[in-house]
């Protein structure tokens, strides 16, 4: 059969305030140009456990929304669904089908919802899809009606066995990062999490060496490629690590990815990230007053505990060249209007590299999505495309709509003008100067 792969990539945002302040200020335009062109890893580790005997392409859907037409001459389409983007995925896939071209959807849009997805897909896939795929592929193969299978079905991925996701199909697309998994899953569990939540397994850290492998194959294909690792949580186990650290300095790469603070507790391991390539960790600080937090840890309060040490871990982490991103969600239940200046005052302070502010977002699937649907709280059910993290869909607890709404739009302005990045940035900027590296360009954002 001649199969496509299609992802959906951008970024997505509806409100045309943000929108347009995105196009003017130069924080939210750096960060959007950085995370806008990234490859689809699920797709590429479908594309690796494909059964032989089958060409196979890899196709980007194009930011209107519209399909490759080359995709009309495949047998088979898998698309990987992202919420934001639902309603165009499943468009694209009505017109496959109708033209005679079978659809399989996955991804974590369709596995929260994969009623929904049986309307629009011949096969949906629930979960984790390398062990999946293969019989998705077979049932394509032999004209099978359409049905859903759950990965929960199979047994679980062993992540000590992936495949080398098929970088080689992505040919010369300019991509400005690649993405590569070291693990799958977070052991802490945030109420709004839309991925390890979702996915339901266990945090499973991968073989150093495989991680290795894989980069190594991007860099043959792309050498001085940009790496971020598609984590959800990379360095919890401290002495992988710095085992992974290792194992990257060889490499000379350059590398970003998501984590928590804990990184700063470990002087070893900060030594060990900016010796192999780190440019930026990624944390969701959430808030920069602790007592919200307590409304979004479930069973756990990892953050609660660390969040007296936030600006300490940061200064750490930045003295050791490595940039933080700092992620914080408006919105959040018990916050009122104080918090937009709360937000700022904490970035200019611990002179955070990055800050990125969201609203507090129910996806569908997650715990938070169920609590503010039972408590009537969703302002348009359903409404997947306003899942974009810059769009308010919730009533929330501390302040109106238009609050939120209006705290964002000036939080942003203040934000991402020109003189409070450069304010925060100078002390790290400075810092590289004494230590000799040449500047902070190609410092990339989450
Ligand atoms: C890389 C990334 C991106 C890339 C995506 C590139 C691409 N085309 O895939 C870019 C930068 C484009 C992006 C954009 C956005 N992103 Co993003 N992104 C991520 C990130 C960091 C990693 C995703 C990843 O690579 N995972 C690793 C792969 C291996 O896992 P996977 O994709 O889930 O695939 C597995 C299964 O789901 C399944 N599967 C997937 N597809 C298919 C298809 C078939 C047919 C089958 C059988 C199986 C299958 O099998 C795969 C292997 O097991 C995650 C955060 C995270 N840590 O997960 C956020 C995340 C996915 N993003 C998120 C969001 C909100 C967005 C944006 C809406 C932001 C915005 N405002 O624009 C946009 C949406 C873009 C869009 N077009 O809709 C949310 C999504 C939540 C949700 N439920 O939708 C996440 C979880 C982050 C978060 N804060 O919660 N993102």
């Amino acid at each position: 059969m001649r199969i496509g792969l299609l992802a959906m990539s951008g970024i997505r945002a509806t409100d045309p305030v943000l929108l347009d302040l995105g196009l003017t200020l130069p924080g939210f335009v750096e960060r959007s140009k950085q995370v806008a062109a990234l490859p689809s890893l699920g797709l590429l580790y479908l594309a690796a456990v494909t059964p032989e005997g089958h060409e196979l392409d890899y196709w980007e859907a194009e930011g209107d929304g519209s399909e490759p037409q080359e995709l009309y001459d495949c047998d088979l389409v898998a698309i990987s669904t992202f919420t934001a983007q639902i309603f165009e995925a499943y468009a694209i896939a009505d017109r496959l089908r109708a033209a005679g071209v079978k659809v399989a959807m996955g991804g974590l849009h369709v596995s929260s919802e994969p009623e929904e997805a049986a309307n629009h897909a011949d096969y949906v896939v629930i979960g984790e899809g390398e062990r999946v795929w293969p019989d998705v592929v077979v049932l394509a193969e032999r004209d099978a009606p359409p049905t859903t299978l759950r990965a929960r079905d199979y047994e679980p991925v062993d992540v000590g066995e992936l495949p080398v996701p098929r970088f080689d199909l992505l040919g010369d697309r300019p991509y400005n990062r690649y993405t590569v998994q070291s693990s799958r899953g977070c052991p802490w569990r945030c109420d709004f999490c839309a991925s390890t939540v979702m996915l339901q397994e266990r945090y499973r850290l991968r073989p150093v060496r495989d991680v290795v492998r894989d980069i190594k194959a991007i860099l043959a294909l792309h050498p001085g490629a940009f790496i971020e690792f598609a984590d959800d949580n990379t360095f919890v186990d401290k002495s992988w690590g710095k085992e992974l650290c290792r194992a990257l300095v060889p490499l000379g790469i350059k590398w970003f990815t998501e984590t928590d603070v804990s990184v700063a507790d470990d002087t070893e391991l900060l030594e060990l990230m900016a010796k192999a390539g780190c440019r930026q960790v990624l944390i969701g600080l959430e808030t920069p007053s602790s007592g919200e937090l307590s409304e979004i840890e479930l069973g756990g309060r990892f953050k609660q505990r660390r969040h007296p040490s936030y600006a300490t871990a940061i200064g750490r982490i930045q003295d050791h060249g490595i940039t933080v991103n700092g992620c914080f969600i408006l919105g959040l239940d018990g916050q009122g209007p104080d918090a937009f200046d709360a937000v700022l005052e904490f970035a200019q302070r611990t002179w955070l590299y990055e800050v990125q502010v969201t609203y507090m977002t129910a996806f569908p699937g997650t715990p938070l999505y169920r609590r503010l649907e039972q408590e009537g709280r969703i302002l348009e059910p359903r409404r997947w495309d306003l899942c974009t993290l810059f769009d308010v869909n919730h009533e929330p607890d501390g302040m109106s709509v238009g609050q939120l709404r209006d705290g964002m739009y000036r939080l942003s302005t203040e934000l991402y003008e020109a003189e409070a990045i450069r304010r925060r940035r100078a002390p790290f900027l400075a810092r590289l100067r004494r230590h000799g590296r040449s500047g902070a360009r190609g410092v990339p954002t989450g």
